[in-house]
């Protein structure tokens, strides 16, 4: 394979223009008008949240932000930015890490903020139809007085978007149970490059009629359509969850571990969830969560949350209390301790630590973040072995590399490597990459598990797919966007 990692050049399209704008204004209100073009004239700090991404890794010089209300405004901007020639940036929440949801250079950012109404829920099927701009937490709180949740949780849930989520095809903290949004999403409403509206939003769990195109638009990242609005099958709420944070004398117990879990909890399994020692010391020293008693855990090279979601409180607890028991009675202990959350206001406590990672690695420093599947039984190895490459690198130091950790979602495959550096530098990129997707590679593993491709990995897609899957995504790219508007220099090389 060769190497080659030079930034997008976006060729053929046209800059917005006053012109533009006094068309745009035809079609929304001012409010959902922010440009630094005159007449608009907004001052440029008011983009800034828009143009920079959530790790401040990726900026864009996009000079005006739309934020339509409905799906027939969207449709109206996008008809005239295919003729125009205008690149489009679809934008949720902007949690997104890979630099997907912000510009290249200065491409219009469609938001889809102002389309966050919940269009139906049916308590019977279980069916929610939702505004691609609802926030997940939103979607959430919406379902709780029915009894139901979005089959969907993460650590994000308070910005992103289900729209946003759909796009990227997020996985989140409890896909071991819930399966991917490939099998819970029933239907999208995508405005396609030319403007026209697909209405797929059907509210039907079966439906063998041809070809599937939604499935196309879930984990697209904007490249084919704006999705405008999500039918999704939501879950049941559980009646009772409960969790325990497990420490482990070392990393090769996390196998036999989850073989004994899944085997002793089976079905009110709900999340089984990897953090090594130095991401949780990390998670403790920025606040995450409340840190577990500093004598349990002496010793301990890295920790399991599992989580169970069952129908009867005393049966599930019974369970877990079973299986905790029999974890430390064992002649040889796969695990030092486990705390066993007692309360709503202790459970909570514990997934705060788990879902409080990437805001301590944030804090901690610049992450370059590597969200890739490989065997579980190598996420250890990945680690190691980059922090011993950095350290061949001499860029293992205060100055450059702090940390390098690993967390993430052993029942998905999907190790989540954070290099956190003092600051995001070329010297460290390039001793970074190809090496971790050279690794991945070698284990036959996926360079992105989750978060997708964005602007940080197009360069990179040969590692996972063949050229005979790129050349079929450039011809469906093409299909659907013959003058290349929607999110260019994202996905594909
Ligand atoms: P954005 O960041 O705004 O956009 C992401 C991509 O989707 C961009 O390419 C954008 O152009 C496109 N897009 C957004 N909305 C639309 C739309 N309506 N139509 C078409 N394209 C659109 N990801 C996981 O998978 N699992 C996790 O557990 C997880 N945890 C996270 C925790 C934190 C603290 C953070 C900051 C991020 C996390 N993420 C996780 C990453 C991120 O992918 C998700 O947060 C989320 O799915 C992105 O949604 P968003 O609305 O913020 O999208
Ligand atoms: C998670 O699992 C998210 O917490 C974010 O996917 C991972 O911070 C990261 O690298
Ligand atoms: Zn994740």
């Amino acid at each position: 394979r060769r190497w080659s990692h030079s930034p997008a050049g976006l060729t053929g399209l046209n800059s917005v223009t006053e012109e533009d704008l006094a068309h745009f204004a035809k079609i929304l209100p001012s409010s959902s008008i922010l440009s630094t073009l005159s007449p608009s004239a907004t001052p440029s700090s008011e983009l800034e949240p828009f143009n920079n991404d959530w790790m401040d890794k990726y900026h864009g010089k996009s000079t005006t932000v739309l934020k339509p209300r409905t799906t027939q405004e969207v449709s109206e901007i996008v008809r005239w930015c295919n003729q125009r020639k205008i690149g489009i940036v679809p934008q949720g929440g902007n949690t997104g890490l890979v630099g997907g949801g912000v510009p290249i250079q200065d491409e219009l950012i469609l938001s889809l903020a102002n389309m966050a109404k919940v269009r139906s829920f049916d308590d019977v099927s279980g069916i929610l139809v939702a505004d691609a701009g609802c926030i997940l937490q939103s979607l959430t709180d919406y379902l709780a007085p029915h009894h139901h949740i979005v089959p969907l949780d993460l650590g994000a849930k308070g910005s992103c978007q289900i729209g946003g989520n759909v796009s990227t095809n997020a996985g989140g903290l409890r896909l071991l149970r819930y399966g991917s949004l490939h099998g819970s999403v029933l239907g999208l409403e995508v405005v396609l490059p030319d403007g026209t509206v697909l209405d797929q939003l059907t509210s039907l769990r079966k439906d063998n009629t041809g070809y599937d195109l939604k499935q196309l638009f879930i984990g697209a990242e904007g490249t084919l359509g704006i999705v405008t609005g999500v039918s999704i099958l939501a879950a049941p709420a559980p009646q009772a969850s409960n969790n325990v944070m497990l420490a482990l004398p070392k990393f090769e117990n996390v196998q036999p571990l989850y073989k004994e879990v899944k085997r002793q909890l089976s079905e009110v399994l709900s999340a089984f969830e990897f953090i090594d020692r130095t991401v949780y010391d990390l998670a403790v020293k920025h606040g995450q969560g409340r840190a577990l008693n500093p004598q349990d855990i002496e010793g301990a090279e890295c920790f399991v949350l599992v989580e169970t979601s069952g129908g009867n409180r005393e049966h599930d607890e019974q369970k877990l209390n079973s299986l905790l028991e029999s974890l430390m009675l064992a002649e040889e202990p796969l695990i030092n301790t486990g705390v066993l959350a007692s309360s709503p206001a202790q459970f909570s406590a514990l997934w705060a630590i788990r879902e409080g990672l990437t805001e301590a690695v944030s804090k901690e420093g610049k992450a370059y973040k590597y969200d890739i599947s490989v065997p579980l039984n190598k996420f250890q190895e990945v680690v190691d072995k980059t922090r011993e490459h950095l350290r061949s690198k001499d860029l293992l130091h205060e100055n450059a590399v702090k940390y390098v950790v690993g967390y993430g979602h052993v029942g998905d495959g999907n190790l989540h490597l954070n290099v956190v550096a003092a600051a995001y530098t070329p010297e460290i990129e390039a001793a970074l990459e190809p090496f971790v997707y050279e690794l991945v590679a070698s284990y036959r593993g996926s360079i992105s598990a989750e978060h997708g491709i964005g602007v940080m990995k197009t360069h990179a897609l040969q590692y996972s797919k063949s050229p005979t899957s790129i050349e079929w995504m450039k011809k469906i790219k093409a299909l659907f966007d013959p003058n290349g508007i929607m999110n260019p220099g994202k996905v594909l090389p």
